[in-house]
C-alpha cells in the first residue's frame, strides 16, 4: 500500500476489559486495513480509557458495549467535549452483533440519548438530519400551500358573506376589522392544518419501518419567532381596534337625539326634541343619531345587526348609555335584544326604518298631530307603547285578557265574584293590578308601576281608548 507513506497511521483505541474482544478486533481490523497503517492501543478499564483519550488522542475508539465496567455517562461527556475529530464505534457482540458509529462532530443530542440507553440501535442517518436544503424544500412547499390555502379560505369567507348588509358608516369601519380577522383566522387554520396534513402524508413511515423520529428539545430561534410574531400581531390589532373605536364614536355636529327605552319585552323610542314617542325606530338617512339608552326593568342590549354597533341597556337613571349610529342606507331593519332578559327575550324585536330626511319630517309632523288628536287616539298610542305586548285588541288571549269588548262586559274574578267593567274598574286594574284578578290569568305579571310611569292624563286617555275597542 503506497498510501501508507503519505497518510499518517490511524490511531485506534480499543476499550474492553475482555482481552479476547480486544485481540479479536485487533486481528480483524489489522487484516482489513493493513497492520502497517493502524496503531492499536488497548485500555482494560474506565480510568485507563480516559487517560489514553487524553494522552494518546486516538481518532477512533472502539468500545465494547457489553462491558458494563465502562461508565457510559462519564465516557460520553468526554467524547462530546473537545473539538478534535474523533469517532466512537460501539460494538455489541452479546445482542445482535450490531455496530454503531458516532462521529463527535455530527453527534446529535438524540443520538447521545440513544447511546446512554439502549445498545446497538441503528444510527440515524446523519445525512438526512443534516440536509438543510432538504428541510428548506419542505418548508417552501408547505409555506406555499399555507399561502394558497389562506387565500382560498379567505375567498370562501368573503363569498359566503358572513356579515349582514352594511347600513351605517360605523358598519363600514367595523367591517374592515372583521375582514382582517377573517384573513388571520384563515391563515392560522391553514398554518396548523397544512403542516399536520403535509407531515402525515410526506413523512409517513414506510411499511416495516420501526425507527423512532429524532428527538429535539428547545429551539430558541423558533420560540422567539412564535412569541414575537403573535405579540406584534395582537398589539397591532389592539391599536387598530382602539382607532376603530374612536372612529365609530366620533361626534357629528348636530345629531338627532333619540331616547331608547327597553323593557320586558319591547322597545320604545322617544324623540325628546319633538315630544314624539314611537314603537318603530325612524331614522333619517345620512344623519347621525345619538341614542340614549335606558331600561325599565332588567338588562337588555340594543342591537341592529346591519348597524353593527351594540350597547347594553341598563336600568337606572344614572346608567344611561350612549350610542352613535349614522345610517347610510334607506331600508327596513330590526332592533333585537342581545341580552337574555326573560321569557319573551327572543321576541323582543322592533322595526327600524331608515328613510330620507323629507320622509322623516313628514312622519314626525304626523306624529305630532296625532298626539294632539282626541283622547282615544292618544290613548291608543300610549297603549301601543305600554300595554299591547300583553293585551290584544282582537279577542285573542295573550299574557293578559283581550281588550276587545271589555268595556261594559261582565268579568269573572278569581275570587268567584263578577264585576261590570266601567271606568272605575279599569282605573283600579291599571293602578293596582293585583287587587282584582281576572279569572284564569296570573297575578303579579302586569307591572304595578303605571301610576308612576304614566301621567293621570295618559291613563285617562287609555281608558278612553279601551272604551272604543269592540
Ligand atoms: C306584562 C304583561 C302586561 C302588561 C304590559 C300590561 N298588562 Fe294589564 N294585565 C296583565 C294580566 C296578566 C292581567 C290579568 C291579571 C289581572 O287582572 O291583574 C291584566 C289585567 C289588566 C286589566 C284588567 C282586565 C280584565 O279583563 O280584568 C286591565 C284594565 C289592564 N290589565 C290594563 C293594562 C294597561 C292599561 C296596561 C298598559 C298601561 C297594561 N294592562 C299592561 C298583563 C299585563
Ligand atoms: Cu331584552
Amino acid at each position: 500500500m503506497s498510501d501508507a507513506e503519505i497518510e499518517p497511521r490511524k490511531k485506534v483505541l480499543i476499550a474492553s476489559a475482555n482481552p479476547l474482544f480486544a485481540k479479536g478486533l485487533q486481528k480483524v481490523y489489522g487484516e482489513k486495513w493493513g497492520a502497517e497503517s493502524v496503531d492499536f492501543n488497548l485500555a482494560g478499564s474506565m480510568e485507563e480509557t480516559l487517560a489514553r483519550l487524553e494522552s494518546w488522542q486516538p481518532e477512533l475508539v472502539i468500545v465494547d458495549y457489553d462491558d458494563r465496567t465502562i461508565h457510559r455517562e462519564a465516557f460520553l461527556s468526554h467524547f462530546i467535549a473537545g473539538d478534535r475529530p474523533m469517532q466512537v464505534m460501539l460494538v455489541s457482540l452479546q445482542a445482535s452483533g450490531e455496530v454503531v458509529v458516532y462521529d463527535r462532530r455530527t453527534l446529535t443530542p438524540a443520538q447521545a440519548e440513544d447511546w446512554m440507553g439502549v445498545p446497538a440501535r441503528p444510527a440515524h442517518n446523519p445525512a438526512k438530519l443534516k440536509s438543510r436544503s432538504g428541510n428548506m424544500k419542505h418548508f417552501l412547499i408547505a409555506g406555499t400551500l399555507v399561502i394558497v390555502s389562506t387565500a382560498l379560505i379567505s375567498l370562501l369567507f368573503f363569498a359566503v358573506g358572513l356579515l349582514p348588509d352594511q347600513a351605517s358608516t360605523q358598519a363600514v369601519t367595523i367591517d374592515t376589522l372583521f375582514n382582517a380577522h377573517f384573513v388571520i383566522i384563515a391563515f392560522l387554520f391553514s398554518l396548523i392544518t397544512v403542516f399536520v396534513v403535509y407531515s402525515a402524508v410526506v413523512f409517513r413511515s414506510k411499511p416495516g419501518e420501526k425507527q423512532e423520529g429524532a428527538y429535539f428539545t428547545g429551539n430558541t430561534r423558533l420560540e422567539v419567532i412564535w412569541t414575537v410574531i403573535p405579540l406584534v400581531t395582537v398589539l397591532g390589532f389592539s391599536y387598530w381596534g382602539a382607532q376603530n373605536l374612536a372612529e365609530i364614536r366620533e361626534e357629528a355636529a348636530q345629531p338627532l337625539n333619540v331616547r331608547v327605552v327597553g323593557y320586558q319585552w319591547a322597545w320604545l323610542f322617544e324623540y325628546p326634541d319633538y315630544g314624539v314617542t314611537s314603537t318603530t325606530l325612524y331614522l333619517p338617512v345620512n344623519k347621525q343619531a345619538l341614542l340614549s339608552l335606558t331600561s325599565r326593568d332588567v338588562i337588555h342590549s340594543f342591537w341592529v345587526p346591519e348597524f353593527r354597533v351594540k350597547q347594553d341597556v341598563l336600568p337606572g337613571e344614572n346608567l344611561v348609555k350612549q350610542l352613535r349610529v349614522t345610517p347610510n342606507k334607506v331600508g327596513n331593519y330590526e332592533v333585537m335584544c342581545a341580552e337574555l332578559c326573560g321569557g319573551a327575550h327572543a321576541y323582543m324585536n322592533s322595526p327600524v326604518q331608515v328613510v330620507s330626511q323629507a320622509e322623516f319630517e313628514t312622519w314626525l309632523s304626523e306624529q305630532v298631530n296625532a298626539v294632539e288628536a282626541d283622547p282615544a287616539a292618544r290613548g291608543q298610542k300610549w297603549a301601543e307603547i305600554n300595554c299591547t305586548s300583553c293585551h290584544t285588541l282582537d279577542g285573542a288571549s295573550l299574557v293578559g285578557p283581550t281588550w276587545k269588548g271589555l268595556y261594559g262586559s261582565q268579568v269573572e274574578l278569581e275570587d268567584g265574584s263578577t264585576v261590570t267593567v266601567d271606568d272605575a274598574y279599569l282605573l283600579e286594574s291599571i293602578l293596582d293590578p293585583n287587587k282584582l284578578i281576572h279569572k284564569g290569568y296570573p297575578p303579579n305579571v302586569m307591572p304595578a308601576t303605571y301610576g308612576d310611569l304614566l301621567t293621570d292624563e295618559q291613563i285617562q286617555d287609555i281608558i278612553a281608548f279601551i272604551q272604543t275597542v269592540d
